[in-house]
This record gives C-alpha cells, structure tokens and sequence, in this order.
C-alpha cells in the first residue's frame, strides 16, 4: 500500500467532509415548516451527489483542486477525457432511453423543451416521435455523427421532433415568440430561449462541450462565445446569457441522476458544471 498517499486522501476526504456538513446546514432551513428526520435526510441527500459521494467527487476531480481560470479547464479537460466510452450514433437511442427517463412513469422519457412526458418507444423521425436533438448544434463545427462530440450523450436530448426543427442550429439568447408546441420557449431569427426549467441544464451542457472539445483530437475546439449567427462556425452563444441562465436554475435531481447514469452506464466521464455549478464563473469570467 502506498501509504503517502493514503495520508494525502485522508486529508483531503476530512477537509470534504467539512464541506459536507456545511451544505447539509445550509439546505435544511431551506425546507418549509419543522422538517422530520426523513426530510431531512432528503434535504441532505439532495444537496450531495445522488450516486456520487463527497469521497467520490474528491477522487474524480482531484486534478483540480485549488485551480481556477484557464488552469481549471485545462484540467478538468483532461479528467472528461480520460478513459470514457464513445457511443456510435444508434446506440445514442438506448442511452437517451436511460439518462432521460421519467422518473414518474416508467416506458417514458422526458422531453427537453416541451418538458413533456412521451413514450420511450416513441423515438424517429416522424412528426409527433421524439428524436435526438444536439443542444450543441452538430452543424456549429459540422462534427457530424461518427463517435465523438456529435454522439455524446452529455448534450444529446428528446425533443419533440418539431420543437427540434424549430430550433435547428440557431445560438441561445432571450427573446423572440413563445414555440408552439413548447411553452415558455421563445424564438426569433438568430436564437433560441429554452423555457426556465431547462435553462440552466443547456447552459451546463454547452460549456461541458467547450471544456471537453478542445481541438487535441480530430474534432475542431469548440468554444462558447457571446454571438449569435455563429452559422458553422465551432462556436455557440450567448456566453453571458449562459452565464445567467446557470445561476437562475442551478441543477436539480434530474440533471444530477442523468450525469450519474451516464457516468455509470454509458460514457464513464462527468458534466463537471452540474457537479461544482461554482466552476461556471470560475473559468467564464
Ligand atoms: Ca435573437
Ligand atoms: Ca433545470
Ligand atoms: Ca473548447
């Protein structure tokens, strides 16, 4: 056994460990009326990784304690990047089918920008199905479907299949009119506005791409910018809405059982904006 760095885990688990508490302290007053001992397990578990211990976290993103800046995601590039798996563009089907999957009706998963419930089963390319939309438009770098960024399934969604054509490929920023079929979702010629319970979640999927895509392999860097019209350009904005839209719906237990279950049983790398939502501002300045 190596014994100097069992000395060096035990330092940092305990210093976690702290942090833990600290979060639970926070959360239960955060919870209405006098909580119960179950509710309050609830309060604290929510606050943690479902999945994933404050011991796990430690060990997966050890590379980037006390970074910040360029630092950080060079870093946590290289973590996202190490030994994941790579789905080809059919098995995608199956993945969606797991990380989005209703929580409450089983056979189902959860559209994106609809937030509708819709038949597993229901998936291609007719109207009325539901396909797999690239929140991360594929054509912003045209990296297309062969295994990599176009097949990965940290910003592959369900959508309605004509919600998705209404998004095509255009960047992210507020305004426009509502999209029929997806309330709370707006439009206009050169962006899209997802509605408020998924904001954050698109926000946190682009910038893992910026953070995972960085152009060491055959795929182009892919970077978040403050633009709208990237066209095929390997960007996609509006960085300082994203920004925005991170803090306004930070992530859920949704979003947190989804990066679990990928991390678990399909790609073995993590969203690390939906771990540590803090890290948004400490590499977008
Ligand atoms: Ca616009
Ligand atoms: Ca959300
Ligand atoms: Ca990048």
């Amino acid at each position: 056994m190596d014994f100097t760095r069992f000395a060096t885990r035990r330092r940092t688990l305990t210093a976690l460990a702290g942090t833990a508490v600290i979060a639970v302290a926070v959360q239960i007053p955060a919870t209405a009326g006098t909580p119960t001992v179950s509710e309050t397990r609830a309060g604290g578990s929510s606050a943690a990784q479902p999945g994933f211990s404050a011991a796990a976290d430690d060990e997966y993103y050890k590379d980037a304690e006390g970074k910040t800046g360029e630092e950080l995601k060079t870093a946590l590039h290289t973590i996202i990047s190490t030994g994941v798996t790579t789905l080809s563009y059919d098995e995608v089907w199956d993945a969606l089918k797991q990380t989005d999957a209703d929580p409450s009706n089983a056979g189902n998963v959860i559209l994106l920008y609809s937030g509708t419930s819709d038949s597993a089963d229901n998936n291609g390319g007719g109207e009325g199905q539901w396909n797999r939309e690239h929140v991360w438009a594929k054509s912003h770098g045209d990296f297309g479907t062969s295994n990599g960024p176009g097949t990965d399934v940290h910003h592959l969604r369900p959508t309605n299949v004509k919600v998705n054509s209404i998004r095509g490929s255009k960047d992210f920023d507020k305004g426009g009119e509502e999209v029929e079929g997806a309330p709370g979702n707006f439009t206009d010629d050169d962006s899209y506005e997802p509605r408020d319970e998924v904001k954050g979640d698109v926000a946190r999927m682009i910038l893992y791409m910026d953070v995972r895509y960085e152009g060491d392999d055959e795929f182009p860097d892919l970077e978040a910018n403050d633009d709208v019209n990237n066209g095929s350009k390997p960007n996609i904005g509006r960085i300082s809405v994203l920004k925005e839209w991170s803090e306004q719906d930070p992530p859920d237990d949704f979003e947190k059982n989804r990066n679990q279950v990928i991390f678990d049983k399909v790609q073995k790398n993590r969203n690390p904006f939906i771990d540590h939502p803090e890290w948004v501002g400490e590499i977008y300045k």
